[in-house]
């Protein structure tokens, strides 16, 4: 019998961001994994590998999320998951089918950026504080035109297999469907306003959302003290100015001023 691999997930100890996609694959497949900085002196492994890579491993990580998988060291969440989901389960077992679920996932951590660049719309060094009238600007763009793109074309995507597909890619749950479980949890705590508005419009992501939340080991995970909650260090932050209909009336009272 082939040996059970225990996975080792670097990513930072009190946010969900970008680890929580890898997080979630792991914890819906039922893997053993070490969520390495959280643990006793986690974050000096963590720093130590930021430097060296370790032992086998060929470059360093640019940032994390990365995996350590016995001898492999694998940086960038989208290639993690790549690397991860055939071996749990969570792509398919074709190549086509594969690179399709990559594609998603990678549209997904535009949509992260953008998201992310809603409270940091000048310079991630910077506070919010000092970039709050281009936060207010960015947000309500982001709202209004990019997040019904994006989110109009994972429907459209859903839609395209007919009554009986029910996630993005064929007829089983891929990483992809719960990274976009992920980034819908992240866009309703941080616009409850704005994607409450935008719900009739998206139908069958939303189903696809309460689907993989409604996943037995989903559901044992969000509910367990390993599920981070979302706060304001984090991609997806909630300050109730960006959301609409309040980001709407700063940027009117601001072309008022002008
Ligand atoms: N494209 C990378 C981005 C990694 C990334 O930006 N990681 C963040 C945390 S979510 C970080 O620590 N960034 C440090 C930096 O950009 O200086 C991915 O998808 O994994």
């Amino acid at each position: 019998m082939a040996r059970r691999i225990t996975y080792e997930l670097y990513y930072w100890a009190e946010i969900q961001g970008r680890g929580e996609f890898v997080r979630l694959a792991l914890e819906d497949a039922g893997a053993d994994y070490v969520d390495v900085a959280r643990e006793p002196g986690g974050m000096k492994k963590l720093m130590k590998r930021m430097r060296d890579g370790g032992a086998s491993s060929p470059g360093t990580p640019f940032a994390p999320p990365f995996l350590v998988a016995g001898k492999l060291s694998i940086a960038q969440t989208a290639a993690i998951l790549h690397y991860l989901g055939p071996r749990l389960n969570l792509a398919p077992s074709n190549e086509a089918g594969q690179y399709a679920v990559l594609q998603h996932q990678l549209t997904l951590a535009d949509l992260v950026v953008e998201a992310h660049d809603t409270h940091h719309p000048i310079g991630s060094g910077m506070y919010y504080e000092d970039q709050k009238p281009e936060a207010k600007r960015r947000s309500q763009l982001f709202l209004e035109e990019r997040v019904p793109k994006f989110l109009g074309y994972f429907e459209a995507q859903i839609a395209r297999g007919g009554p009986r597909q029910s996630w993005l890619v064929g007829r089983s749950c891929s990483y992809a469907d719960l990274s976009l479980f992920q980034v819908l949890e992240g866009l309703r705590y941080a616009f409850p306003h704005g994607m409450a508005a935008l719900a009739r419009k998206l139908p069958r992501v939303n189903a696809l959302h309460d689907r993989v939340g409604e996943r037995p080991n989903i559901a044992a995970y969000l509910s367990s003290p390993r599920r981070i909650p979302f706060n304001e260090q984090g991609i997806f932050r909630h300050y109730p100015e960006l959301d609409a209909p309040e980001a709407k009336r700063a940027a009117r009272a601001q072309k008022k001023r002008r």
